[in-house]
């Protein structure tokens, strides 16, 4: 465990420079240190050894490894943590040849989501990313477990210890178990977005980086009082809140989970079913830190996440934030398509209005197929149709003319006595 609520535990950080990562070593052991020190640790120093590719043995390369003694001896370090996840066996042997604990960027993030899940399906979430974590490396590497699972504390939160001395099966069937209660939460929420949807509430989920300032958006709309912190994964659940936009539509607003380069899969698997709301959601409002000089990397990580969520075409309004704060000269960001680009400090009113506009703007211009029948004497009304919405299908009936139109909200208040159903 990192945070002992003892001493603070220190640990020397390292990581391999390859030359074809999209962010350079030592960038992304600033963002490792951070996740330390969310963990409630500090960084001790830092090694980095450029190389082809890490050793399949050891991670870092003999010589290497000599110095990272040196090292650990000159600052007393309680370990190293590697800015990658580990094999079984690079664990194994950088803890044999170095004598000190060994952690990797995956165990960090993993005992922060620990740490931090609250609710239960959260808790739930975590334990099954914890497990299919050593089950997956249970092939034959039980004593590497033991270790690694001794000092990490990742697995502190549960029954310590001898919980790793558990077999396959075991772990299989708490597996199982767990799914089947997450399932049923699925149930529950699913129960409840149907209503929502035959409601036709529309629904608007914040996403983005970690530490971009989703919950401080989410909480100044909605004087919620989620937890805003500055540090990584404040938020590990989604919080939904109804919300009146000033043209009386009403919306349920989603705060969600952060997104972090190298987030470990065994995590984004598990915690599907909270990001669930993202995949159902109308629009999508990207939440950027602007004042982060790899803002433009991290819209990327996020749009890949809403990518492989099965969000990936939804309508999206890109709000860089904290614009309050110095701004890195590089800001031109990837091209992403959005309804509206925003620049905003989140803790500003104008902001905050600036949003909401823009939510309202882009949720009236969204279509909904609709079915008509419009009198023979109302024949302009065809025309307007034809110029403000988009017509599948037109038919001349006996007692008028049948149109199937996408129109947007607005327009389809306007006609709504004309509507079918
Ligand atoms: N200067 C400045 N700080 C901001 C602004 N918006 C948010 N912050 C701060 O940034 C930190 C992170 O904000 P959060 O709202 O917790 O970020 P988040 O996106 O919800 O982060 P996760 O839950 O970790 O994904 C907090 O310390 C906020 O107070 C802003 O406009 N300007
Ligand atoms: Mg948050």
């Amino acid at each position: 465990m990192i945070d002992t609520g003892e001493e603070i535990r220190r640990y020397i950080l390292i990581a391999v420079e390859t030359g074809r990562a999209p962010l350079s070593a030592d960038a992304s052991l600033d963002e490792l240190r951070s996740l330390l020190e969310t963990a409630g640790g500090e960084e001790a120093g830092r090694m980095i050894q450029p190389l082809e590719a890490p050793s399949a043995r050891s991670y870092f390369g003999t010589g290497k490894i000599e110095e990272l003694k040196e090292l650990l001896r000159q600052t007393g370090a309680d370990g190293v943590i590697a800015d990658d996840e580990l094999t079984p066996a690079q664990l194994r042997n950088l803890g044999d040849l170095l004598d000190t604990q060994v952690l990797d960027r995956t165990t960090l993030i993993l005992e922060i989501f620990a740490m931090r899940a609250h609710t239960r399906e959260g808790q739930l979430q975590v334990e099954l990313a914890e497990l299919r974590y050593r089950l997956s490396r249970l092939s034959g590497f039980g004593a590497t477990m033991s270790r690694q699972g001794g000092g990490s504390g990742v697995h502190a939160r549960g029954a310590g210890e001898t919980k790793l001395e558990l077999d396959r099966r075991y772990i299989r069937g708490r597996i199982a178990a767990l799914r089947q209660e997450l399932e049923e939460i699925t149930a529950q929420r699913d129960i409840r977005r149907s209503r929502r949807q035959k409601n036709e509430v529309p629904m608007v989920a914040l996403v983005g980086y970690t530490n971009a300032g989703k919950s401080t958006i989410f909480n100044r709309l909605t004087q919620a009082g989620v937890l805003e912190e500055d540090k990584l994964f404040a938020t590990l659940d989604t919080t939904t809140r109804r919300l009146e936009l000033s043209n009386g539509r009403e919306i349920i607003l989603a705060d969600t989970v952060g997104f972090i380069q190298k987030l470990p899969h065994h995590l984004v698997d598990a915690f599907h079913a909270t990001l669930e709301e993202v995949a159902y959601a109308d629009l999508l409002v990207h939440v950027v830190d602007s004042s982060d000089p790899k803002a433009s990397l991290n819209m990327k990580i996020t749009m890949d996440a809403m990518q492989s969520l099965g969000a990936g075409d939804k309508p999206i309004i890109t709000v860089f934030n904290k614009n309050d704060l110095p701004q890195p000269t590089e800001t031109a960001g990837p091209d992403y398509l959005s309804e509206a680009i925003l620049h905003i400090c989140a803790y500003e009113a104008e902001g905050q209005q600036a949003l909401l506009t823009a939510v309202e703007t882009a949720l009236d211009k969204q279509m909904h197929p609709s079915e008509m029948l419009i009198p023979y004497d109302k024949g302009s009304i065809i025309n307007l149709l034809h110029e403000n919405g988009s017509v599948i299908e037109e038919e001349y009936r006996e007692d008028g003319i049948y149109i199937k139109v996408q129109l947007s909200s607005t327009d389809l208040g306007r006609y709504q006595a004309y509507l079918l159903k």
